[in-house]
């Protein structure tokens, strides 16, 4: 094969990690890659994907009725989608393996108010560091909307490509002027990370997910849906990032409103040929505080050097820095054995079983039935408004 991703003096590097790859599965997170592949921004900071069109998520809480709110919450998740899983393509050339977060890791951030669309503010802490779990927290109390979840990975090696499934789940909590609570369930899709061999990865959505509402509105999204034809007769078929969804009213299978298109580009109404999502404009990177400013477990100071060193490719001051970082945590555990203490998480408390996706999960009959959560403790003071 040729390597055309790959610089030349790491081509037999690459080629051995892809080697251990094919016969690995588990937490992809600990293989050693060969550092043109190394991303310098940690895992902890993927959650601000969910917000970076923040007048999006605002619309959900100006939406009339339940249909509306549906409507309007899947415009948002698939308007995430490019930010999710294509921006390292735009940022970094490819697909990158991202640093690792410890335990405890924390990422703050927040989006400005504008327009009255009120501010949005972000937590993310990393819940665990084997297996790898991030959970996060973003909310606009002015629109009273917040957005709570985790996330994980399995993954496994399939025909040259590398699975992933993602463990986890995201409940948006919608408070409506009569003092009501929405909930929403979000599940999330499968990905398949291609251009393996050649030393360029990319990512490709696959299966289903759902949104479920607690109104009963359900959106289903089909990832790997053939033969995708638009009102126009446009034909998006075979194309990669396509995708179709269904909306269906409680206790109906019967699609009321079908949409489909590129969730990277645009996608329409199926039946009318309205515009639906339209990301090709830019999108809002969180906003954070200085690096000066942040506590030590804050990801862009905890990384700062290993950041530098894959930016500027001195390696062996990324890996040196590393080694600090990883054996600062080998201390912390034998430290918390030895006291028979254990590591306190700062915002998150973990629980068994999340009751929002059990009551859910049942109207779609959710795969799993249960899943456990981490639920924010409401303890973090927002900047404020700038
Ligand atoms: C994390 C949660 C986000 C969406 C997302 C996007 C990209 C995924 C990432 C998640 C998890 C880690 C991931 C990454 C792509 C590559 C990386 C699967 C799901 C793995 C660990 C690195 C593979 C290494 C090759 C690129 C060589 O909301």
């Amino acid at each position: 094969v040729d390597l055309q991703g790959v610089p030349a003096a790491q081509k037999s590097s690459w080629s051995s990690f892809v080697k251990s790859i094919v016969s690995f599965s588990g937490d992809l997170s600990s293989l050693t890659a060969p550092p043109f592949i190394l991303s310098p921004i940690s895992l902890t900071e993927f959650p601000a994907y969910w917000c970076e069109r923040p007048e999006l998520f605002a619309a959900i809480a100006d939406a009339k009725d339940e249909k509306e709110r549906s409507i309007a919450v899947l415009k948002w998740f698939i308007s995430t989608l490019k930010g999710q899983y294509t921006s390292r393509n735009e940022k970094l050339g490819s697909e990158k393996k991202p640093l690792n977060p410890v335990l405890g890791e924390l990422f703050y951030g927040f989006w400005p108010d504008r327009n009255g669309r009120g501010q949005t503010n972000l937590v993310v802490e990393q819940v665990s560091h084997h297996p790898p779990i991030t959970a996060y927290y973003i909310s606009n109390p002015q629109k009273g909307l917040a957005l709570q979840g985790h996330s994980a990975q399995k993954t496994s090696f399939s025909s040259g490509s590398i699975v992933v499934k993602q463990i986890g789940h995201a409940i948006l909590t919608v408070d409506l002027p009569d003092g009501k609570k929405e909930e929403f369930l979000i599940t999330l899709p499968r990905l398949r990370i291609d251009g393996i061999w050649y030393g360029s990865p990319y990512i490709e959505l696959t299966g289903i997910s759902y949104i479920q509402s607690s109104s009963g509105w359900l959106s289903t999204i089909d990832y790997e849906a053939k033969e995708g034809r638009g009102y126009f007769g446009l034909s998006f078929g075979g194309k990669s990032h396509f995708f179709k969804a269904v909306l269906t009213a409680p206790g109906s299978s019967t699609p009321v409103k079908r949409y489909e298109g590129l969730w990277h580009e645009t996608s329409k109404d199926s039946d009318t040929g309205e515009a639906f999502t339209d990301v090709r404009t830019p999108k809002e990177e969180v906003t954070v505080g200085p690096v000066e400013a942040m506590h030590d477990f804050e990801s862009r100071k905890l990384w700062q050097h290993v950041a530098r060193g894959i930016r500027e490719g001195d390696y062996e001051l990324a890996s040196r820095e590393k080694s600090k970082i990883e054996n600062d945590q080998r201390q912390r555990r034998r430290d918390e054995q030895a006291a028979g203490t254990r590591w306190q998480l700062k915002h998150f408390e973990h629980i068994e079983s999340d009751p929002v996706y059990e009551r859910l999960g049942q109207l779609f009959n959710a795969n799993p039935p249960k899943e456990d959560t981490y639920v924010f403790m409401n303890n973090r003071d927002f900047p404020p408004t700038v």
